[in-house]
């Protein structure tokens, strides 16, 4: 059976492509969706993409995953930075986390710097755009094979 990675997006990622293209690019969500679709396949894994702009609603995905998901991929938006619900959803599931930021948020302002997200996550990508999502696929493919 094909392994399925559930990826996560938060607050305005809806807005990619849209807006902001000098922090964000110009990549829209629906295309880094596709792009991960593709990855996915050849990995020999599924994805299952949501947005939202709601933080109940991401926890209730968080807290749902390992009934139908291998894998998390999240990038939590602002709620990366202001998150405890998110961060207790995450630390209550048992399967591996990669969080994902497209832009770096080191080099932003220093409330971009903490990360409650990343106190549940097995690793972090950020800075590489759309590209983040496809490493972690990778990396996910990777500790599911072990
Ligand atoms: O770099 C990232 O992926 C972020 O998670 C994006 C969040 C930001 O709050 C985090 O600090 C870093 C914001 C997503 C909003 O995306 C927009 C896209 C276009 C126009 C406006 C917002």
């Amino acid at each position: 059976m094909t392994r399925k990675v559930l990826v996560l997006n938060g607050p305005n990622l809806n807005l990619l492509g849209t807006r902001e293209p000098g922090i964000y690019g110009r990549e829209t969500l629906a295309g880094i969706e596709t792009n991960c679709r593709g990855r996915a396949e050849a990995l020999g894994l599924a994805v299952e993409f949501r947005q939202s702009n709601d933080e109940g609603r991401l926890v209730t995905w968080i807290q749902e995953a390992p009934k139908e998901h291998a894998g998390l991929i999240i990038n939590a938006g602002a709620y990366t930075h202001t998150s405890v619900a998110i961060l207790d959803a995450l630390s209550a599931i048992s399967l591996p986390i990669i969080e994902v930021h497209l832009s770096n948020i080191h080099r932003r302002e220093e409330f971009r710097h903490h990360s409650f997200v990343a106190k549940a996550a097995d690793g972090m990508i950020c800075g590489l755009g759309g590209q983040g999502y496809e490493l972690a696929l990778e990396a996910l493919a990777k500790r599911l094979a072990q």
